[in-house]
């Protein structure tokens, strides 16, 4: 799947979603507007990461549109039969896992800096699809991520990251407050943890989302 909707791409907190399955809150969070999903689970074993993106797989079996995505496993995405990977700066490299995946998936690299960018730029085209800018804001669902980039960062790698032809979301303590905002720098889309995982109601929390994407790009 070399082309998603990247409008709002939910990444999976096991804990967060607890005592709910993570497959049922994103199966609610794909019907309130949720256009691609990512399975990070950073404490499970590579079996049960794959367990759990089958569980998500299979929940999203009516939704093909919308793709599954593995968290830093090139292996598990394989064995799974996933859409793609996002590796972050501590992971395979992205060319290295490129080769493993074929050209086919997704493959998406988490920067936090303009050097970061540049590097993911000055692979082979083909080889990066899409990038992570993070994080916008401090979150405590990632205390280790690095410094803020702000909106005003975020904007200035976002069009460095569409000159270079990648796809640019943006990810770190973004809710629907915010939501608007962050549209409005440009990104393609937005990456939630929290704001959908941590909801009471994850459809409720996806639309509310969605429409305050939808206000920020009319606003651009
Ligand atoms: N990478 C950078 S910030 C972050 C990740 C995985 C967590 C974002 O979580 P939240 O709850 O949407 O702020
Ligand atoms: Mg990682």
């Amino acid at each position: 799947m070399s082309r998603f909707d990247p409008t709002l791409y939910l990444v999976t907190d096991t804990a967060l979603c607890s005592p709910r399955p993570v497959a049922d809150v994103v199966r609610a969070a794909v019907a309130g507007g949720v256009t691609a999903v990512q399975v990070r689970d950073k404490t499970a074993s590579r079996r049960d990461l794959l367990a759990l993106t089958r569980a998500v797989q299979a929940a999203l079996s009516d939704r093909p549109d919308v793709p599954v995505v593995v968290n830093d496993a090139v292996d598990v995405a394989l064995v799974a039969g996933a859409d793609g990977v996002h590796v972050g700066q501590d992971d395979l490299p992205p060319g290295e896992t490129r080769a493993l995946l074929g050209p086919g998936p997704l493959l998406g690299v988490s920067v936090s800096s303009a050097a970061e960018l540049d590097a993911a730029l000055a692979l082979p085209t083909g080889t990066v699809d899409v990038v992570g800018l993070s994080p916008v804001w401090a979150t405590p669902t990632k205390p280790d991520a690095a410094p803020g980039l702000g909106l005003e960062g975020a904007s200035a790698l976002a069009a460095a990251a569409h000159a270079g032809g990648l796809v640019a979301v943006a990810i770190g303590g973004i809710d629907a407050a915010r939501a608007a905002d962050v549209a409005r720098t440009g990104v393609d889309g937005i990456c939630v943890v929290s704001a959908v995982c941590a909801a009471a109601d994850p459809e409720a929390a996806a639309r509310a989302l969605r429409a305050g994407i939808a206000a920020g790009r009319l606003a651009e």
